[in-house]
């Protein structure tokens, strides 16, 4: 797709577009994955359009695969965003990206922009393993390789290593404050990114590391958000499929639910691109939304993938069709994780809880069961494990996030090394030759992803492992009856 196709899209009214040649870079984006392009880019380009303050092009950079720097560069940055789903509107071409960078090719341009003084916000859609935390401390992991050699100064290739050597050259160059947001789903993600950026400071040697750490205590600010689209990977049927719609062909084309939403932290220490004008809500707090968000979609997505990959389903909307993975959702999120919630003012919890379960049952999606259950040893912890603490610490029994927990456990055994996860070596390596509930169970607690008051709670070790025998047991009769009950 060129600017010429471009055009054409958008002289025929098929598509709202940007002056291209008014566009300045104001945003630089670490991520430049499906889901910023079908939220972040969105809504940056919607407020420039709303507005006509063309100061907010993005600086969009890639991420570990190449393949989407091939995709986006030879296409100006250029895309579509297609909508599917109940409420689907036409496909729209978004022309925000001013430049493409290869993040693991060009990591001395990424820190350059990072710094450069047009640059007054960063975000980031990196997806929990990106910030290479420890998931039980949320600490930065500097035993990790990559983390240690962009310690080491070699050209930064983790997230935190290049907004941390960003944010030292803008300190050198006097190039004004910034602030970094991050797009994923981690509780208190400003606040998180923000103490990983510290702790990548505080193990520089002496005096670089505190110059660093002082510099981005007043200049910088880390504001929480909460962001909701779902967004599957993108297949080559797709790109067919928005070929024959459009009549162009569209590398970099992503599929959507029509549904968005972004709430961010009003906390900026530079100007922003007025996102308040694309329909985000700018708020003092986030974090209600953020919880709401991950214990009640996030879980009830983590558990519809792992129980609905022991029931053979390939798709999400296929587990929402089945009676024993819906129920199952159905009672996790309103009667453990909405109980155990504070929501925002103005959110009826029980009909949110609904929207989302609606939103699961989206046929036209074609969200996988695959995709959702990746990287479970960085998901599980903020989306399940709050809410199995506000159960127990309410004297309840957490049977449906443990439910959950048992489902993922069984994924792992069953995919075996083979599992996605950044830390499959470790999780192949806990698994016992024995694969019963009995064996796999207290093993796979000690992943290093449970804290030790869970491991040590007898009440919900005893439901997961319990679950675990019905789910391994393949008796999917005997399952739906225990989830009725
Ligand atoms: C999903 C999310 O892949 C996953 O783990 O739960 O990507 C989910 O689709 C988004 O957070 C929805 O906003």
């Amino acid at each position: 797709m060129s600017r010429l196709t471009l055009d054409s899209l958008v002289r025929s009214g098929r598509s709202p577009s940007l002056d291209r040649g008014a566009l300045r870079t104001g945003v630089v984006h670490l991520g430049a994955g499906a889901f910023f392009r079908a939220h972040t880019a969105v809504y940056t380009e919607d407020a420039m359009l709303a507005t006509g303050d063309t100061s907010w092009g993005i600086s969009a950079v890639t991420g570990r695969s190449a393949r989407v720097w091939e995709q986006m560069a030879p296409q100006d940055g250029l895309f579509t965003v297609t909508e599917r789903g109940p409420g689907s509107g036409a496909s729209r071409v978004v022309s925000a990206v001013t430049e493409t960078l290869a993040g693991p090719r060009d990591p001395l341009a990424v820190v350059e922009r990072v710094a450069a003084p047009g640059t007054r916000v960063v975000t980031l859609t990196v997806t929990e393993k990106g910030y290479r935390a420890d998931p039980l401390t949320g600490r930065l992991d500097v035993r990790d390789p990559a983390v240690r050699a962009d310690l080491e100064g070699a050209p930064p290739l983790t997230a935190v290593g290049r907004i941390a050597r960003g944010l030292q050259l803008r300190m050198l160059r006097d190039a004004g404050p910034v602030s970094v947001v991050s797009c994923d789903n981690l509780s208190g993600n400003g606040d998180r990114l923000g103490s990983l950026v510290a702790d990548f400071a505080d193990a520089l040697p002496g005096a670089e590391g505190e110059r660093l750490r002082a510099w981005t205590a007043e200049s910088v600010s880390f504001p929480d958000t909460m962001v909701d689209r779902m967004v599957p990977a993108t297949t080559a049927e797709d790109l067919d499929l928005v070929e024959g719609a459009l009549g162009l062909r569209d590398e970099a084309a992503v599929i959507a639910e029509p549904f968005r939403q972004w709430v961010v932290e009003d906390r900026f220490a530079a100007a922003r691109p007025p996102w308040e004008r694309a329909g985000a809500l700018l708020t003092g707090d986030v974090r209600p939304w953020e919880e709401a968000k991950l214990r009640v979609l996030n879980a009830g997505h983590s558990l519809l993938a792992y129980l609905g990959l022991a029931l053979g389903h390939r798709t999400i909307a296929a587990c929402a069709a089945d009676p024993v993975a819906a129920e199952a959702a159905h009672r996790l999120v309103h009667e453990e994780a909405l109980p155990s919630l504070r929501l925002p003012d103005g959110l009826d919890g029980p009909a949110y809880a609904e929207s989302v379960l609606a939103r699961f049952a989206n046929p036209a999606l074609g969200h996988t069961t695959a995709k959702v259950a990746a990287d479970g040893s960085q998901k599980i912890g903020p989306r399940l494990l709050p809410t199995v603490r506000a159960v127990l610490d309410r004297g309840g029994e957490p049977r449906w996030s443990a439910l959950a927990v048992a489902a993922w456990m069984h994924h792992v055994a069953a995919a075996g090394p083979r599992v996605e996860d950044p830390l499959a070596a470790t999780l192949a390596g806990l698994l016992p030759d024995r694969r019963r509930a009995a064996d796999v169970v207290p093993r796979l607690m000690e992943a290093g992803i449970f804290p030790g008051e869970l491991v040590a709670d007898g009440l919900f070790t005893g439901l997961v492992a319990h679950w675990y025998g019905v789910i391994d047991s393949a008796d999917t009769l005997a399952l739906g009856k225990e989830i009725a009950l």
